[in-house]
């Protein structure tokens, strides 16, 4: 019989090709969204730059192309509490994959209301799931994904660890988490997730694995590729998109590529196929009950955000701008990260090349005439006494 799973968050940029990835892979997928992502496209008046279809336009293209069904229930986590709790107990699920939070640094500083939307939505969303799972009396296992930048993006002088720390006390070498160090309001609510986790999976024996998963770049993957019906968003915008697509998107509609800073910020990434890889493998290796939080450090290689902006400008002959970084955080950093567990289990890495580059390039120059220009340049400043920079300049030393 085909394992139930349930995808939180499967409408959006991960969890759909993700729920389509385990669909594709035999498991019974059930997607639960409040579809919060396409209402802040509009808010935003801003659109994935791929035009996405109807979740039910979607899930009715996967089912007469594969076969495979794919129910979806429209839901809010962080509300619908009794709707969530049975939903859990009815699908009595393997796993729940849970990817249903406000995922935007930038979004999530641009004022008082976007950080305690952030907040409420993030904390309250995965409390709900934890609560429900132990209400229900099942043993469900949860797959989260948590971001890298818990971890901070300091210097560690050291490879940072897949969740915990070993240190020495009173001749003693102890393991304890590693400290946290979040760099905005979204990333300081999957350091509280963390905490959320550490002590279901304490009192109430929750396994629980917590992906720290860094930025997530491409597009499409082989299921997604199947119909245009089934294409994955493509955020390129200055809250949601992220530093390569954006800059793939730059080069291809003509816009200089937007560096903050010096753009010495080391950040950890990794393809989006890679990303259904991994949620699959943690799904197929579940800790064991009694087991601490797992702990998977979600990411295959590090680049510096100029280095990235040199690779694309080779590639495409875009220009490149330096603007007056407009989030609070370190200039230039090192990071080096284990990636270890997944390793070992037999992920086979797709790195950074010429030719995946230029995949999401041709997306970009296909859809170039539903890009908006005016929304790429970031407006979220972390504090009111950074300067907006909608200029920027040729050289950051100038
Ligand atoms: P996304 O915004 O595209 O998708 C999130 C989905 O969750 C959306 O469809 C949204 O409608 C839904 N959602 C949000 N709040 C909800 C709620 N209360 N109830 C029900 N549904 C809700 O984001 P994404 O890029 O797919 O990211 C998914 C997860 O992966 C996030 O938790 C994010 O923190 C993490 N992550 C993403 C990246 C990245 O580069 N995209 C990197 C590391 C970690
Ligand atoms: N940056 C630029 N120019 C741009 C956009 C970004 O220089 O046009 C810089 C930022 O200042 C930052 C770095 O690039 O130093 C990364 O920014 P990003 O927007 O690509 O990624 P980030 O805000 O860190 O967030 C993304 C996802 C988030 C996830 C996180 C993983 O949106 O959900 O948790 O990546 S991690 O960064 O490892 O914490």
């Amino acid at each position: 019989m085909a394992k139930n799973i349930i995808v939180l968050g499967g409408d959006g940029f991960c969890g759909w090709p993700t729920a389509l990835g385990l669909s594709s892979a035999g498991y019974d997928v059930t997607i639960v969204d409040n579809l919060s992502r396409r209402k802040i496209d509009m808010q935003l008046g801003c659109e994935s730059l791929t035009p996405i279809s109807h979740i039910d336009d979607r899930l009715t293209e996967w089912s007469s192309l594969t076969g495979k069904r794919i129910d979806f229930f429209l839901l809010d986590i962080a509300e619908h509490y009794h709707r969530l709790l049975s939903l859990i107990s009815e699908l009595k699920p393997v796993a729940i994959v849970h990817f249903a939070e406000q995922r935007a640094a930038p979004y999530s500083m641009k004022s008082a209301h976007h950080k305690r939307y952030t907040v409420n939505n993030n904390i309250n969303g995965t409390h709900n799931v934890l609560c429900a799972i132990v209400e229900s009396g099942l043993d469900v296992h949860l797959i989260h994904l948590g971001s890298m930048g818990v971890y901070g993006y300091g210097t560690a002088g050291m490879e940072v660890p897949e969740g915990y720390l070993t240190v020495e006390a009173n001749n003693k070498q102890i393991e304890i988490p590693y400290p946290a160090n979040p760099g905005s309001v979204y990333h300081m609510t999957k350091v509280q997730d963390a905490l959320m986790f550490s002590y279901y999976n304490k009192n109430d024996q929750v396994r629980v694995t917590d992906l720290h998963q860094g930025i997530v770049w491409g597009v499409n993957t082989p299921e997604t590729l199947l119909s245009d019906i089934l294409i994955n968003r493509f955020d390129y915008d200055g809250d949601y998109g992220t530093v390569l697509n954006r800059f793939l998107v730059q080069a291809a509609v003509g816009h200089p590529l937007t560096v903050h800073g010096t753009g010495g910020q080391t950040r950890a990434f990794i393809h989006i196929s890679d990303t259904v890889k991994c949620i699959q493998l943690a799904l197929e290796n579940p800790p064991a009950i009694g087991e601490r939080v797992r702990v998977y450090n979600q990411a295959t290689e590090t680049h510096t955000v100029r280095d990235l902006a040199e690779l694309v400008a080779k590639l495409t002959g875009a220009e490149i701008r330096y603007y007056v970084n407009p989030r609070n955080e370190a200039a230039e950093n090192e990071l080096k990260i284990s990636n270890e567990r997944f390793l070992r289990l037999g992920l086979n890495p797709t790195t950074l090349g010429e030719s995946l580059m230029m995949d999401v390039y041709a997306v970009a120059e296909k859809y170039l005439n539903r890009c908006d220009k005016s929304r790429i340049i970031c407006t979220s400043t972390w504090k009111s006494s950074i300067p907006l920079d909608l200029v920027g300049k040729d050289n950051p030393s100038n």
